[in-house]
C-alpha cells in the first residue's frame, strides 16, 4: 500500500554517506528523489551512525531507509538513483571506501532479478545491520519477510540512531517514524 496510485510499485532504498557534511547528503539525495513524478517517498527511518564494515579504515557513515511507491520499472529506477548520486558529486576512489552519497535498492516488490547492473532483493540485504536497522523502520514485516534477528538495542551491531534537529521526517511527507524521530531540543 503506498497511497499513490499512479505509482504502484513499492520500492526500499537503502541510503549511506561517509564523506562530507553526511546528514545533508542523506537528505539531498531524498529530497532529489522526491522531486521526480515518478516517485513518491512514502516513508522514512530514522538516521543512524554506523560503524564501517567491510573496509574499516574509514570514518563512520550515516545511514538510512526510504520506503518509496514508483511507476519506474527496476532499471529506470536504477539510473534514477544512479543521477542522484553522481549530481551529489559521488566519486568512487577505493572500491568498498568513503563516498559521498550510496543509494542502494533493496527490495521492489516481490521482485527477483539477477542481471550484471542490478539484484533484487540486494544480495547482501540480509548480513548488514547498517541496512536492516533502518530498513524495519519503513518496513514493519521486515523480520518476518527477511529470518534474520536484528539486534534492538541502540549501538547493538555498530549502529546507533543519529540524534539531529534538522531532520524532518514529515518534509517528506507521511511517515510512521516521525514521532519518533530523536531530537537535540
Ligand atoms: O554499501 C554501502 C556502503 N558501505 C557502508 C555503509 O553504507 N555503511 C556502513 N556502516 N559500512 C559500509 N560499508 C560500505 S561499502
Amino acid at each position: 500500500m503506498t497511497g499513490h496510485p499512479n505509482l504502484p510499485n513499492i520500492a526500499y532504498l537503502g541510503l549511506g554517506s561517509n564523506v562530507g557534511d553526511r546528514e545533508s547528503n542523506l537528505l539531498q539525495a531524498v529530497r532529489m528523489l522526491a522531486e521526480r513524478d515518478e516517485i513518491a517517498v512514502v516513508s522514512v527511518s530514522k538516521i543512524y551512525e554506523t560503524d564501517p564494515v567491510g573496509y574499516v579504515e574509514q570514518p563512520a557513515f550515516l545511514n538510512m531507509a526510504c520506503r518509496i511507491g514508483t511507476s519506474l520499472p527496476p532499471a529506470s529506477l536504477l539510473q534514477a538513483v544512479l543521477d542522484v548520486e553522481r549530481k551529489l558529486g559521488r566519486v568512487r576512489t577505493v572500491r568498498w571506501g568513503p563516498r559521498t552519497i550510496d543509494i542502494d535498492i533493496l527490495l521492489y516488490n516481490e521482485l527477483k532479478l539477477d542481471t550484471p547492473e542490478l539484484t533484487l532483493p540486494h544480495p547482501r540485504l540480509t548480513e548488514r545491520p547498517f541496512v536492516l536497522v533502518p530498513l524495519r523502520d519503513v518496513m514493519p514485516d521486515m523480520e518476518s519477510r527477511f529470518p534474520v534477528k536484528v539486534d534492538h538495542n541502540d549501538g547493538g551491531n555498530g549502529v546507533r540512531v543519529w540524534t539531529t534537529t534538522t531532520f524532518k521526517p514529515e518534509e517528506f511527507g507521511h511517515s510512521e517514524n516521525s514521532k519518533d524521530t530523536p531530537k537535540a531540543d
